[in-house]
């Protein structure tokens, strides 16, 4: 039998880590506890990892959290022989390794995220007990070649290729993180290239819609967001007709030609609309089908969507097989994107308080503040105004803003305004300068949005 991780032409400095990892799981007689995050990547990380141990006959016990800090690392207790952390720990590795000596346990650490400032990762051989495994120690891109999920599908076939069946979760993980857009690169590409050569799925590129059915995925888009169809079926079911798609057919039964001709008038519709051609691009996603679980877009946001409503029990099942949690999690995730849409819906209806530089919303849940600020920008709005989301609720206004890599050329720093409007009026604030948020107190908001109005027309307004 061949080698999959060579087939998957993974980098040795990679390859020999998850060798390692593999010895150390085997070695392992005790319990094995695993932690993992709580969104799309750490589910499917979570879910691989304990699938994994229990067809290699492991005691285990496995969790998902939201956040791992040091003081929860502190409180461990001991009762493992392995802890494996997962989508998490390389922030925090001098912690857990310190909580791991003490405890006598070894760890293993996969993770995507920024270390601790360290050039590299954590060894056994090091004498710290753990094994860390970060693609950003091997130059691998890690924000769209490779996630927690990648990691722990690589890891889970060096221990036994009968693992291999868990690779759709690696990539369902990887489109929960974003790591499709616009596609898969490095180790998520090899991976895919691997498993469509095995015959275990094909590609799509260029229809990133979810749904069980072509109708439904066009009446349910948020994002992209799509003006006359999004939210209104009689529309979708009118132009199904004239393309000559039944709406109940799914994507995987639309022949070549006709995913094309929907995809081609999608792409006009999208920018008849008014729609900012960078956010078009959102059509040209990468996603795969696969024979047993359909489109692997729609199977990653379901995941994802248990997580925000606090159900990894439900994106783990999924995982490990249960039709039924399959069900759950479809549900979990249709109500929530009716919740969104109807959120979009009326945000399009009451439309933007215009100020002079900048787009306003009021928007009820803080949840969703971010969300429908980049929804409302890319899609309902001018593309040449900054949005800003502003929830209020118990004295504090929360607040979101959205701009696009168009304006941030012009010389527009989302982040260091929301941090330098918010400081003087007893607030905080920051983020990216495409993307940034601010808290400031509820009876200041008006102050903060004219300042805010105020040095958007100074940034953007300086490089014209
Ligand atoms: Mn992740």
């Amino acid at each position: 039998m061949d080698d999959p991780l060579s087939s998957m032409a993974i980098i040795e400095s990679l390859v020999s880590r998850f060798r390692e990892a593999a010895t150390l799981v085997e070695s392992t007689e005790g319990l094995i506890r695993v932690i993992s995050h709580y969104d799309g990547d750490g589910i499917c990380s979570g879910g691989i990892l304990s699938k994994m141990l229990f067809r290699g006959q492991k005691r285990f016990h496995a969790s998902n959290v939201s956040v791992l800090t040091k003081e929860d690392v502190a409180a461990l207790d001991g009762g493992f022989s392995l802890l494996i952390v997962s989508d998490m720990g390389s922030s925090i590795a001098p912690d857990i390794s310190a909580r791991a000596m003490k405890l006598g346990t070894r760890c293993i650490i996969l993770d995507h995220h920024q270390p601790d400032g360290r050039g590299t990762p954590y060894s056994i051989s090091d004498g710290r007990g753990i094994l860390e495994i970060n693609p950003r120690f091997h130059s691998v891109n890690s924000s769209s070649g490779c996630c927690a999920s990648t990691l722990a599908f690589l890891m889970a076939v060096a221990i036994d290729q009968k693992n291999l069946d868990l690779g759709v979760f690696a990539l369902a993980g990887a489109i929960a993180d974003r790591q499709n857009v616009p596609e898969f690169l490095e180790l998520n590409s090899n991976i895919r290239t691997y498993l469509q050569n095995r015959g275990d799925l094909r590609s799509l590129k260029g229809l990133p819609l979810q749904g069980r059915t072509v109708g439904e995925s066009l009446e349910m888009a948020n994002d992209p967001f799509m003006t006359d169809l999004s939210g209104n079926p009689e529309n979708v079911s009118r132009l199904l007709g004239t393309l000559g798609i039944d709406p109940r057919s799914t994507l995987g039964d639309l022949s070549k030609d006709k995913l094309k001709l929907l995809q081609s008038y999608l792409y006009v519709h999208m920018l008849r609309s008014g729609v900012d051609p960078g956010a078009v691009h959102e059509l040209f996603r990468e996603t795969v089908l696969t024979e047993k679980w359909g489109d692997v877009q729609s199977l990653a946001f379901e995941i994802d969507a248990c997580g925000r409503v606090g159900d990894t029990g439900t994106g783990t099942e999924v995982i490990w097989g249960s039709a039924e949690a399959r069900e759950r999690a479809y549900s979990i995730r249709r109500d929530y994107r009716m919740k969104v849409q109807q959120a979009i819906l009326s945000v399009k209806r009451a439309g933007p308080r215009k100020m002079e530089h900048i787009d306003v919303i009021e928007v009820a849940e803080d949840k969703m503040a971010g969300v429908l600020a980049g929804i409302a920008h890319n899609y309902l709005f001018s593309h040449s105004r900054p949005v800003l989301s502003v929830s209020i609720s118990g004295g504090e206004a929360k607040i979101s803003s959205r701009g696009n890599r168009g304006l941030c050329k012009k010389g527009l720093n989302l982040g260091k305004i929301m941090n330098e409007s918010s400081k003087g009026i007893g607030g905080t604030g920051g983020g990216h300068d495409v993307a940034a948020g601010a808290t400031v107190p509820a009876d200041r908001i008006e102050e903060y949005l004219s300042a805010v109005d105020k040095a958007v027309g100074e940034q953007i307004g300086r490089k014209k």
